[in-house]
């Protein structure tokens, strides 16, 4: 048997459930997930593993209309997972409201000469019979090589979305060694964890208006011990005042959920030193983005 291997991107507008899908397929939490739109901000591989093959996918940021440098970075980074996988899956709710973005996700993908999937998410949440109207509908946007609707929430129809993809899988080689299952650094995905935590505890605008970046990560060996370092920062100083709370309240209760969960990750006993940072109008200053990983 030939190996085959590829790389697929799942794209689509915000909140559609594309890292719950990465998250799905690998079995384990890559992704930050959350119910406010515009999460993921950067580009996260997941590499799975299977007899005789390797499937690498690539989760992206929602494509939205984008009003700031860092919008910009978000969505320039999904739509250049158009021209570097081998497969795409465009991912959409399984709801008869269209995103606005839709129609630009389709205009790109009409270009693409590669296998391009339909996935529709969220079946859960609707009756069976609104499904088959919708693959129709999509059907005549584009025509799709496979259009499959999945709850990546709670597993329908994944397995059978990833033997269709190894069917489309050509020969190839192996990417990525057989224990890797990831190319985020550590520090990435501690930053990740705590903004995940943000957007849990901090409402309307304000997950958006910050960033999270980690100076130091030390395995205390001896104690069992990971001593992390890390900053949020915010935009104004009213943004800093809320991050803090009263008293320092709401900065601990972030830092404590933030804790239990990199607990977990690490198998040890977390420290973590989480201070809040103002950087003035980060999200629309390019220099500003670069130094804060987008
Ligand atoms: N009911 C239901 N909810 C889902 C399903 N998949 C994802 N969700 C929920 O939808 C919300 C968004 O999920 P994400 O995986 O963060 O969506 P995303 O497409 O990665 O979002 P962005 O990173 O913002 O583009 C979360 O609250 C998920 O729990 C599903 O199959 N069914
Ligand atoms: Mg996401």
């Amino acid at each position: 048997m030939t190996f085959k291997s590829g790389f697929i991107g799942i794209v689509g507008p915000p909140n559609v459930g594309k890292s719950t899908l990465l998250n799905r397929i690998m079995g384990t939490k890559l992704a930050i997930v959350s119910p406010k739109p515009q999460t993921t901000r950067n580009r996260i591989l997941g590499v799975f593993h299977q007899h005789g093959c390797q499937m690498v996918f690539m989760d992206t940021p929602g494509i939205h209309k984008t009003r700031t440098a860092l919008h910009k970075s978000m969505v320039d980074a999904a739509f250049a997972a158009f021209h570097e996988v081998d497969i795409i899956l465009m991912m959409v709710e399984a709801n008869p409201r269209e995103d606005p973005a839709v129609p630009s996700i389709i205009r790109g993908l009409k270009s693409i000469a590669k296998p391009r999937f339909l996935v529709i998410n969220k079946i859960d949440k609707v009756k069976k019979e609104h499904i088959l109207p919708l693959l129709a509908d999509y059907g005549r946007k584009l025509n799709f090589d496979a259009m499959i609707p999945i709850s990546a929430l709670k597993g329908n129809g994944v397995d059978t979305l990833l033997q269709e993809l190894k069917r489309q899988l050509k020969p190839g080689p192996q990417f990525f060694p057989e224990d890797m299952d990831t190319d985020q650094s550590e520090a990435f995905m501690v930053s990740e964890i705590i903004r995940e935590k943000i957007y849990e505890h901090l409402s309307q605008e304000l997950p958006y208006s910050c960033a999270v970046t980690v100076s130091k990560i030390e395995d205390v060996a001896k104690k069992n011990l990971v001593s992390i370092a890390a900053r949020i920062h915010v935009e104004s100083d009213s943004q800093k005042g809320i991050f803090i709370g009263r008293g320092g309240r709401m900065i601990r209760k972030i830092g404590r959920a933030a804790r239990l969960e990199l607990e977990s990750l690490f198998e040890a006993k977390v420290y973590l030193d989480l201070t809040v940072r103002l950087e003035k109008n980060w999200s629309k200053d390019t220099r500003a983005l670069k130094r804060l990983g987008y």
